[in-house]
């Protein structure tokens, strides 16, 4: 594959079925590292790249073409921080680091519950936790050797991912 490394800083994917700490793990790094942080759930509310609202699902129906083309000037230019609990439609070469974090399921639930989902909507992001689709989704649409899964289970375990993350960015080159 070839790589698009016209940019001069990277491009991170953060993804991971919703409660494992996209969010405030992509806050943290883009503090730290400087990057942008694009939440794509709110770059959908906010610019309306949506086809309406999903009433069993409770969400958006997002308009992955509109994403897309809405983001592409800047993936291009680099630096960005891309959180979201899906990975198969972006294109490939956008990202340089694809992050999977993943949550054991008592603490998801919790967590989950604690953020008012029930019903078939917490069932599902449980069933997507323990058949770890996100980490299937994203191997089957990264390289392999992009693709990290990381534990997400303490307030620990995102300060450490956080440095593990903000160490690969440092030293991260553009290739020639
Ligand atoms: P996501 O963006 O994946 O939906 P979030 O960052 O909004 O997840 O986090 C959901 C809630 O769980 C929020 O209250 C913070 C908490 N949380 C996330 N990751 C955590 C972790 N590793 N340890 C402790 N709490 C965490």
């Amino acid at each position: 594959m070839v790589q698009d490394r016209r940019r001069n800083r990277p491009n991170i994917l953060i993804t991971g079925t919703p409660g494992t700490g996209k969010t405030t793990t992509s806050t943290a790094l883009a503090e730290s590292t400087q990057l942008r942080h694009i939440n794509i759930g709110d770059l959908v509310r906010e610019k309306k790249l949506h086809d309406g609202w999903d009433d069993e699902l409770e969400c958006h129906i997002i308009n992955e073409d509109l994403v897309c083309d809405e983001l592409e000037d800047l993936m291009e230019e680099g630096g960005n921080i891309v959180d979201y609990h899906g990975c198969d439609f972006f294109p490939e070469r956008w990202f340089d680091r694809i992050v999977v974090l993943q949550t054991e399921n008592s603490v998801l639930y919790d967590r989950l519950t604690r953020r008012g989902y029930s019903g078939a909507k917490l069932s599902n992001n449980i069933e997507c936790e323990i058949f770890q689709v996100l980490l299937e989704e994203a191997k089957e649409s990264y390289p392999e050797d992009t693709v990290v899964a990381l534990k997400s289970n303490t307030i620990e375990d995102i300060t450490t991912n956080v440095a593990t993350l903000t160490d690969w960015v440092r030293n991260w080159q553009p290739s020639s």
